[in-house]
């Protein structure tokens, strides 16, 4: 049923996942399936690139880098617009292997390739503005400056939940920054990275600059081997905090530079004064859309006392009004789970909420048919449980009342992770005190609008044990670059910094 659209994207039963300047023929990692989340049918097989691979694909995005390099930073904006304007040319096809292989539904789906043509949009008039700044020297006749220069190759590691979005935020920055990519996407999401390979192959290869892009789909290990290259000044890894945290070790141990967007537990304070229609769209969106398989999925809903009843009866009733479907079907909320094991972590976090006290009000099991369903969640919480502290990856929303605003601050920032926050409130001072540096401790943090959903432009990121990396916006780039501080002496005495006489 889905054979033309994989064939439209050159997908075939088999494919390799390394590219590196080429296709590898015969990749000598394992072979893997990837599967349609929302039926469980095989959708094709992928060849992983083993340790050798990975080799050959560093060592030719090295080669690329010299040339890269070379290029003035607004034509590699040019390449970036073409690439740009490639993905708009096969947005439908590409939302739609999203949503197949994903199970993200077919608007997200669609936006998600969205925001790799706004990412793309972004760092296109970036090329044009990487800025260095001019200083005032303390010497006579001298100039004093910084400027920024391309870094080298980026690793990229990405999640499924996010299969090709994250890989632009980074690959758009560090192409207009002058560095070649290693991208190493999710096992459980390769086609759209290889879809994705294809389609910048298109604007590269005619144009001599194949193994600007690269790809190397691999399991753990190269993962590991990645982090450990001293030939990547940089890895920037998406994913569990587990993963980042021994990413992160690798990577310092060798001295380089890692950019981690890790685990998020999203809160959002409703007030006295919230507007109760608005929020509960909200809500909806933040803790149901994308199955909760976002890194900014509300998770953590702290209301004031004085509206939880009514919150959450409304709320309720709106969960069992959620279209639960194939996720390409139209008028579909709820797709499905990414994976059984996804699944398993949902039926093991509703257990735990048993024991731990929580009280499930609605939602709280697997649904029966094909595919990996389970119903959305909203479970009454105590600040107490532990488990409201960790991140589990699907739609469970935990709702904790308050009656002072300080008091609901310190629930919010009470977990280990720092993502994105919001607060609902008609109050002037209650958005401020929220705002300020007394008030939410996330990257992220909105107001009258949910956790989710941000759009590039702005730094995408968060503290603790998200991993404090920013992406995708505002000076995000810099993350790509090397700063060079340079100081020039366009006179003919030479006058030493802090007044230093040091004459013979
Ligand atoms: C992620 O889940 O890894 O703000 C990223 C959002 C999206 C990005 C999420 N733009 O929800």
């Amino acid at each position: 049923m889905w054979q033309s659209l994989l064939g439209r994207l050159r997908l075939r039963d088999i494919n390799s996942g390394v590219y590196g300047g080429r296709w590898l023929d015969r990749p000598s990692g394992e072979t893997i399936e990837s599967l349609n989340p929302a039926t469980g049918e095989v959708l094709a097989r992928v060849l992983l690139g083993g340790e050798n691979d990975y080799d050959v694909v560093a060592g030719n995005s090295l080669a690329a880098f010299a040339a890269w390099r070379k290029m003035p930073p607004p034509q590699r904006g040019e390449i970036v617009r073409l690439i740009g304007e490639q993905l708009r040319k096969h947005k439908d096809d590409l939302g739609m292997l999203v949503t197949l292989e994903a199970g993200k539904i077919r608007s997200e789906g669609l936006g998600e390739v969205q925001e790799m043509i706004d990412m793309c949009d972004f760092a296109v008039g970036l090329s044009r503005q990487l800025y260095g700044l001019t200083i005032a020297s303390e010497r006579p006749e001298h100039r004093l400056f910084e400027q920024w220069h391309p870094l080298g190759p980026v690793g990229v590691i990405t999640a499924f939940n996010f299969p090709v979005a994250v890989w632009a935020w980074n690959a758009a920055l560090a192409l207009v920054c002058g560095d070649p990519v290693i991208w190493k996407p999710s096992q459980l999401t390769p086609l759209t990275a290889i879809a994705v390979q294809q389609l910048v192959n298109d604007i590269l290869e005619p144009r001599g600059l194949a193994g600007v892009l690269n790809l190397c789909a691999a399991d753990r290990d190269v993962g590991e081997q990645m982090a450990a290259d001293g030939r990547l000044p940089l890895v920037s890894a998406t994913g569990s905090t587990a993963m980042g945290k021994s990413v992160a070790k690798t990577v310092a141990e060798r001295l380089g530079r890692s950019l981690l967007e890790l685990g998020g537990n999203n809160g959002c304070i409703v007030t006295e004064s919230a507007d109760l229609d608005l929020a509960l769209r909200a809500i909806l969106f933040a803790a149901v859309g994308t199955a909760g398989q976002r890194c900014t999925t509300l998770r953590r809903l702290i209301v004031h006392e004085s509206h939880a009843e009514q919150l959450v009866t409304r709320l309720t009733k709106a969960y069992q009004n959620i279209t639960v479907g194939l996720p390409w079907e139209e008028g579909t909320l709820l797709g499905p789970l990414i994976s059984e094991s996804a699944v398993k972590q949902y039926t093991t976090a509703i257990t735990t909420i048993k024991q731990q006290g929580g009280e499930v009000l609605c939602g709280g099991k697997q649904i029966d048919r094909a595919g990996y369903y389970v119903q959305p969640t909203i479970v009454r919480a105590k600040p107490a449980m532990e488990i409201i502290k960790h991140e589990t990856f699907a739609p469970i929303l935990y709702v904790l009342t308050y009656r002072e605003l300080e008091e609901a601050i310190a629930l919010h920032n009470g977990v280990p992770q720092g993502l994105s926050s919001a607060i609902f409130t008609d109050r002037f001072r209650e958005a401020e005190q929220f705002l300020s540096p007394w008030g939410s401790d996330c990257g992220i943090a909105n107001v009258n609008l949910g956790p989710s959903g941000a759009e590039i432009g702005g730094a995408f990121g968060g503290e603790k044990e998200t991993g404090g990396g920013r992406e995708a916006g505002s000076d995000a780039w810099k993350t790509y670059m090397r700063r060079q501080t340079c100081t020039l002496n366009f006179g003919k005495t030479l006058p030493l910094a802090q007044g230093v006489k040091f004459d013979v």
